[in-house]
């Protein structure tokens, strides 16, 4: 009976070795294809471009910056457990055990050559490599497990090897398993090192890349526009905790060199196609730029101020000859397209009216990083990242929004999406205990294109206080905001609430983020002591 049981376990370990081998060898052949074929990333992005709306929004907010990492973690998971399954199976069938590795092979394969940046049929061969050798591996491991052991074997005891399910090759399966083990961690440590060493000329070109000095520099920032309350967020958001918010499982790496962008489409009467040094060669301007995230709840992080060096977009679109739809033009939508296939769609007048959208080649005083979208990316104050600020941007194609759906409105969300007015409370944090006295209460608020006019705090259920305003950038950045709090002890929530330029207060009807934004008062729950 024991023998039985041993044998299916090691049966299941087969299965996971197998399911190993499959994707180390995946891994080390998408180093001569992409390593974006390779299949759990392919997998991953499959199903990053499938997840409904909603669930995605809540796997960013609870999961955040460590989402995809879930994910594939996810991925390995369901993968171990149909692996181990499959060993026993094989165990009695073992053509049809080992053939069902090949089954993940073609899931991968189909998954890798659908991508919308996929290069073509050769994404396909990491996992078709992959899981024959992987099918070979478990096919051999189960073969051993089965076949009578030798009379040789001076390691079988016959007490262990006469049990219910016979006797078994013990040498040769430890052997065998032996091997494929060490063979495939070999081939996934070389595979992951030389995908990793792959993006070497990307890295080298951003290394390369000096920032002309922009031609207009970007209005000195006031000195009145940074508190100094401790847990306030720094006006200018460092790049190393600048939120990211992408669905890119492995980060573009870009060879500048190589790079770009295209512009053509509806009433485009000149197309171009620009390199980098072309756009170097422009005029630079530079910009402070709040970006805003659809996906950021009220009170939630995925805001950030930089400072962005770039291109006109407008100058470049007129010198295309392209007309905004507001002066008889063909095209009322920009789509931007990334080359992990990403597209985004903004709105020529909006990109055309006079607002600084740029093409960015700079954020914070660098190059963008990688992660940022290295070497281009759109940035266009007042509207929501996920219509308008495109990373690893490689082509622009004026179209209408009737005639043509970008990633993100496919999947439920609008097609047009202003920033709304909002603002936020920095400190104290939820469930802070500050002591009783003197409390600063301070934030930001940000409302891109119009301007922070006023900020108002309420205590539990008092009257509005007007907060101090610190000085203002410009319209187009966030705005930090304090008020000094006479804190009595006891449980107390903080509300806060901003109101633009425009005269309009930030509502406290609570709308989801999907599909245009989330609304709503942020509060602040506290003990004082
Ligand atoms: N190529 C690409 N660009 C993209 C996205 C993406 O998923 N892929 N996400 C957009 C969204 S939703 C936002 S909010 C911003 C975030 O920019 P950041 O990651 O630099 O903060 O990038 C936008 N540009
Ligand atoms: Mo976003």
């Amino acid at each position: 009976m024991c023998g039985g049981w041993v044998r299916r376990a090691l049966a299941a370990g087969s299965g996971v070795l197998a399911g190993c081998t499959a994707l180390a060898v995946a891994e080390l052949v998408s180093v001569a294809v992409r390593p974006q074929a390779s299949p759990v990333v392919a997998v991953g992005g499959a199903a990053i471009d499938r997840t409904p709306a909603a669930v995605k929004d809540w796997a960013i907010r609870h999961f955040g910056a460590h989402d995809k990492m879930v994910l594939q973690l996810g991925i390995l998971v369901v993968l171990g457990i149909f692996a181990l399954a499959l060993g026993v199976f094989a165990l009695r069938f073992r053509r049809t055990g080992a053939a069902g590795v090949l089954v993940f092979g073609v899931v991968g394969a189909v998954a890798a050559t659908g991508r919308p940046d996929s290069t073509g049929p050769a994404d396909a061969l990491p996992s078709v490599v992959g899981a024959v050798l992987g099918a070979v591996v478990l096919a051999v491991l189960v073969g051993r497990l089965r076949s009578p052991a030798r009379v040789s074997d001076a390691g079988d005891r016959p007490g262990q090897s006469a049990g219910s399910g016979g006797g078994w090759d013990r040498r040769g399966f430890v052997v065998a398993a032996g091997a494929a083990a060490v063979a495939s961690a070999g081939a996934g440590v070389l595979g992951r090192a030389l995908n990793a060493a792959g993006g070497q000329s990307a890295v080298a070109s951003r290394a390369g890349v000096v920032l002309p000095a922009p031609v207009s520099t970007a209005r000195p920032v006031p000195r009145g526009a940074q508190l100094r309350v401790p847990g306030i967020s720094a006006f200018r958001t460092p790049n190393s905790s600048f939120y990211r918010v992408d669905t890119a499982l492995v980060v573009p790496k870009v060879d500048a060199t190589a790079w770009r962008l295209r512009i053509h489409g509806l009433g485009v009467r000149r197309p171009v196609t620009l390199t980098f040094a072309d756009l170097l060669g422009r005029e630079l301007i530079e910009r402070d730029i709040t970006l805003t995230c659809v996906s950021n709840e009220v009170g939630g992080p995925y805001v950030g101020n930089a400072r962005w060096t770039g291109v006109r977009l407008a100058e470049l679109l007129t010198e295309c000859g392209v007309r905004a739809p507001s002066r008889g033009g063909p095209a009322d939508q920009l789509v931007a397209r990334s080359v992990d296939g990403m597209t985004i769609g903004s709105p020529v007048d909006d990109v055309m009216d006079g607002r600084d959208a740029l093409l960015a080649l700079g954020m914070n005083g660098e190059p963008l990083p990688f992660a940022h979208g290295f070497p281009v990316r759109m940035v266009v104050p007042g509207l929501y990242g996920f219509v308008s600020a495109c990373k690893w941007l490689t082509d622009l194609e004026l179209t209408t929004f009737d005639a043509y759906d970008p990633y993100w409105v496919k999947r439920g969300w609008a097609r047009r999406a202003p920033i709304k007015t909002e603002s936020r409370i920095d400190t104290p944090k939820p469930f802070a205990r500050p002591r009783a006295g003197t409390v600063m209460v301070a934030g930001v608020a940000w409302a891109q294109r119009r301007g922070i006019d006023k900020v108002e705090v309420r205590i539990d259920d008092g009257p509005w206080q007007q907060a101090r305003l610190a000085a203002e950038d410009t319209r187009d950045t966030w705005r930090q905001w304090s008020l000094p709090w006479q804190a009595s002890r006891g449980g107390h929530t903080l509300t806060v609430r901003a109101t633009d330029r425009t005269g309009r207060t930030q509502t406290e009807k609570r709308a989801p983020t999907i599909p245009d934004g989330a609304s709503g008062w942020h509060s602040v729950v506290v003990t004082v002591d």
